[in-house]
């Protein structure tokens, strides 16, 4: 029986993942922490931690309490955030992952942690990026994500935990709102088009980026921890996607259930760099073939489920 310590528990990708996980596993084995307590049913569902990431002994001590056999470490901050604040990003982004290792080899854990497109950079092959390539990103975020898979492949051959890891594109979810990304304008523009009917992008059209509705994410989370270890040629960290748009083909879209949507530009330099520095869109084929890898929502669905759950949430 497996029995799950995740971090960051409260973020875009944990309030999710921790109540599909509790459905599988049971509420009792999914142990979510976070470093604040919002009251929501992540905490009042099943087992919940105050956690600290950089605090190593809080960590290595819930993971004992609980006897825990894997460890999902999602705690970090995201791209925008990342850049404002380079030096308490590494030491949350790399402290943080550092910790969850540790404990995951002391403790003879399985280990998971996400990496992201943003590991790539402006010399990466920008189109069908390849799963082997060059990976110099130029932003703290991403050096973070590349320090991440390169500790997380040591774990694994020096060590022998069994890690493994996604390179993410940019989620979108209902639930949660995310939080310091770079692809969250195609979140927030949902929420707009609801309640204002008119978005003002800060990201310019023409700019590509991998998307995957969360849906999708979760299942790729589980399907790899599950997947058999002996067929995993890669492991930190997996390219995937669903779909690759600019603003504007995501705007069309909407206007397709709200056509009185209008979609304006407001380029914020900072997070248009970040966003031109990563690649179009990425070939998830080694993920298709070394353990199944397939996503369910494309553009016009996922905006179909989208609108509907928030015009739930949002009346
Ligand atoms: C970000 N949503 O924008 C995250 C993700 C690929 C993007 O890593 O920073």
């Amino acid at each position: 029986m497996k029995k799950i310590l995740v971090t960051g528990s409260l973020g875009q990708i944990g309030s999710e993942l921790v109540t599909k996980m509790r459905s599988i596993y049971g509420s009792d084995n999914v142990i979510a922490t976070d470093i604040r307590d919002n009251g929501s049913n992540v905490v009042t569902e099943g087992p919940f931690e105050i956690l600290d990431v950089t605090d190593a002994t809080k960590m290595y001590d819930l993971a004992k309490k609980y006897e825990v056999d894997t460890i999902v470490h999602l705690a970090a901050l995201l791209s925008a955030t990342a850049e404002k604040k380079p030096l308490l990003a590494w030491n949350l982004n790399m402290g943080g992952l550092v910790n969850a290792l540790e404990t995951a080899r002391e403790l003879k854990c399985q280990f998971f942690t996400p990496s992201s497109i943003g590991a790539f950079g402006p010399s990466t092959p920008k189109d069908q990026t390849p799963q082997d390539t060059i990976q110099r990103p130029t932003t703290m975020y991403g050096v973070n994500k590349v320090a991440g898979e390169l500790l997380c492949d040591y774990y694994f051959t020096k060590f022998g935990v069994d890690t493994r890891g996604v390179r993410f594109p940019g989620l979108i979810s209902y639930v949660a709102e995310p939080g310091g990304g770079t692809t969250d304008y195609a979140v927030e523009i949902y929420y707009e088009a609801i309640k204002n009917k008119r978005f003002t992008s800060y990201i310019d059209k023409g700019t590509y980026m991998d998307m995957m509705y969360m849906p999708d994410a979760l299942n790729a989370i589980i399907d790899l921890m599950e997947a058999d270890s002996t067929k995993l040629k890669h492991r930190n960290a997996f390219n995937i996607t669903a779909m690759s748009f600019e603003p504007e083909q995501l705007a069309a879209e909407i206007k397709k259930h709200i056509p009185e949507f209008e979609m304006s530009y407001d380029v914020d330099p900072a997070r248009q760099a970040i966003a031109k520095s990563w690649p179009n869109s990425i070939d998830p084929t080694a993920a298709q073939e070394e353990w199944g890898f397939k996503s369910e929502y494309d553009l016009a669905k996922m905006t179909v489920d989208m609108l509907e759950k928030l015009k739930i949430k949002l009346s």
